[in-house]
């Protein structure tokens, strides 16, 4: 394809668009999530901390989906907590609302486990929820057992709870976790523990890099897109005309100066890289034949042709040369 017909046969502008089916699935973006028991005053506690206000009652599974509340700490740094439904032994095979609400704090980078000194109305030990969660967590994804946590001992203003405490205390701290001992009633312990939480969510925010959340996607699309933009389709439009399109070869089309020489040469040269002689020749395109990209219309002087020029080409520049 080598001559080059300047007047466009017909316009013809735009590129063309790309289109995508994306999968997404939802998941609370929080930066810690409340955890817990049913009602260990998970929602209490968010409401207290900000400006949320969810149900709470003291029967289990009051929440059913998941609230965001943001909190202030005293130093102005803020950060967002997703108060999650509770979860039950079982959780991770599906008992309760468990696995459901194990898929929201995936992303969360921070645990604040929620522990009921009371042990709740069922006299349960408030040691044994602790375990019972964490190996919940375990076994959903070994990852979120280890994942940073904060251990809240709430309602530390009940009485009787000191021993609950004590012992609770150890084992946080054995598994290396910070731990608060506060109130969602009384508001004690909670400004401490939002000064530490603030700290530790900035601290592993700063670790999180901004584009890692799509990086898959990202690159997937960029990839779709330039394995699209380079292909090449070649089909007859009639009798002895062909159309050839792409998104590489469209641009190239459309960002020729065709006032210019050197750049219609350049064209040629680029076309000539990309095989599309050959391509066209494969395809049944005969000498003779007019092929069309976008508005533009080309003669097709058949494959070799533009062997035979670009010889001539390097003789007439060696006879320069020599002339010189
Ligand atoms: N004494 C006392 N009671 C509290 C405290 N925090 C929560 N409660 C009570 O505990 C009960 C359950 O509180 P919620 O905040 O609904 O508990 P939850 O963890 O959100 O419960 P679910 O959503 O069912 O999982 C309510 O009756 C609260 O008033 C606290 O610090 N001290
Ligand atoms: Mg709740």
């Amino acid at each position: 394809m080598t001559s080059v017909r300047r007047a466009p046969a017909f316009a013809e502008k735009g590129e063309p668009a790309l289109d995508h089916w994306i999968e997404l699935e939802m998941k609370l973006m929080a930066d810690a999530a409340l955890v817990g028991m049913p009602s260990v005053g998970k929602s209490s506690l968010i409401a207290r901390l900000s400006a949320a206000r969810p149900k709470i009652a003291d029967y289990p599974f009051t929440t059913l989906v998941p609230n965001l509340g943001v909190v202030r700490a005293k130093t102005g740094a803020s950060f967002v907590v997703a108060d999650v439904p509770g979860l039950i032994e079982g959780a991770s095979e599906g008992r309760g609302l468990g696995h459901e609400f194990l898929r929201h704090i995936e992303r969360t980078a921070l645990i604040l486990h929620v522990v009921d000194l009371t042990g709740g109305y069922e006299g349960r030990d408030p040691l044994e929820d602790y375990r019972t969660i964490n190996s919940e967590l375990a076994a959903y994804a070994q990852e979120l057992a280890s994942r940073p946590q904060i251990v809240l001992a709430n309602k530390c203003d009940m009485p009787g709870t000191e021993d609950a405490l004590g012992r609770l205390r150890e084992a946080a701290q054995a598994d290396g976790h910070p731990f608060f001992a506060v109130s969602a009633v009384t508001g004690e312990g909670l400004e401490d523990f939002v000064v530490a939480c603030a700290a530790q969510v900035a601290e592993l925010r700063s670790r999180i890099e901004p584009t890692a959340i799509l990086p898959d996607f990202n690159e997937a699309v960029e990839r779709e897109r330039q394995r699209r933009d380079r292909a090449v389709q070649i089909r007859m439009e009639s009798r002895g005309i062909w159309r050839v399109s792409g998104g590489l070869v469209e641009r190239m089309v459309v960002q020729t100066d065709w006032d210019n020489d050197e750049a219609i040469a350049y064209l040629q040269h680029r076309f000539d890289r990309m095989g599309l002689d050959a391509k066209l020749a494969a395809a049944g395109c005969q000498a003779g034949d007019e092929v069309r990209i976008l508005g533009f219309a080309f003669d097709y002087e058949g494959e070799g042709a533009q062997d035979a020029y670009d010889e001539l080409e390097e003789e007439l520049a060696a006879s320069d040369e020599e002339g010189e």
